[in-house]
């Protein structure tokens, strides 16, 4: 898709295929940007050494600590805006007898930076959503984005889809034959529903193929990543509110996520009051 397509196309792709590509995602510039700054750290990171992970891949995670550049990345409209309109669901419960209406948050969950060097062999198929332990099929909790630091192709471990495999029940296991490869130039994206059949191919080319990766959760889930660790509050306070909110300084409806019984939100205001004040 064109990155000005239509989010209303993008979300029923996703919902009928779980996967989409999005097209210049990012610009140049944003992409050269996110190398200065996180290049290095990928480079001083060994090979992660399990066999899930691979013994050929490099991974850095805390993504939102290492870089202030992310913005224009996570607040995409299609990804941010396809992510809110199929996990936002409006519900409602009853608190006595008012009919409450209520509208869950959403929230990075995980972030790593993963290059796939040559030689390494394809990632078991996998679902990330069942992180969670969820059954399947059902209301999608997750919705990821690959951003293409370096071109993926089929050739250098594009990553694998199996898509429609979100419909799938929990009995049925993946094969490899089902899966296709993620191709798409540098910059560009793919979007994927937490319960599609994915990973990381075999890089049989030359050169490491380089993905950086996000994960937007429901609000009411454990975060992957534990971003409060993560990401320290002077590295979230460099972000717009929008992406504060999203790296958990926010509360879901109806009361989770609290401080001090207030929205968690206030500290962030307050940090920032006492900087201007001292
Ligand atoms: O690197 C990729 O293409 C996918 C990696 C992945 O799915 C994972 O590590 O869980």
């Amino acid at each position: 898709m064109r990155p000005d397509a239509d989010l209303d196309d993008v979300v029923g792709i996703l919902t009928r295929d779980g996967a989409v590509i999005v097209e210049e995602l990012v610009n140049d510039e944003t992409l050269a940007r996110l190398w200065d700054d996180l290049g290095p750290a990928l480079d001083a990171h060994d090979f992660s050494g399990d066999w899930y992970n691979g013994k050929r891949t490099r991974r850095v995670s805390s993504l939102f600590a290492r870089t202030t550049r992310l913005t224009p990345v996570v607040t995409h409209p299609l990804y941010l805006g396809a992510a809110r309109r199929i996990m936002q669901e409006p519900t409602h419960m009853w608190i006595g007898r008012a009919r409450v209406e209520m509208v869950p948050s959403i929230q990075i969950s995980g972030t790593q930076l993963i290059q796939i060097h040559p030689g390494q062999g394809k990632q078991p198929l996998h679902r990330d959503d069942a992180l969670h332990l969820r059954r399947h099929p059902g209301p999608t909790s997750r919705v990821q984005l690959m951003l293409a630091m370096s071109e993926f192709t089929a050739a250098n471990g594009g990553t694998m889809v199996i898509p429609g495999s979100h419909h799938w029940d929990d009995e049925r296991a993946p094969r490899a034959e089902e899966a296709l490869p993620t191709e798409m130039p540098a910059g560009s994206g793919l979007i994927w529903l937490g319960g599609v059949y994915h990973g990381g191919g075999h890089n049989a080319a030359d050169t490491p193929r380089t993905g950086l990766t996000i994960a937007l959760d429901l609000g009411n889930l454990r975060q992957e990543e534990n971003q409060y660790l993560a990401v320290p509050m002077e590295a979230v306070l460099a972000y717009p509110e929008e992406v504060r909110r999203l790296l958990g300084y926010d509360r879901c409806s109806p009361g989770l996520g609290w401080y001090e019984m207030e929205d968690p939100y206030v500290l962030l205001e307050r940090a920032e009051a006492a900087t201007k004040s001292g």
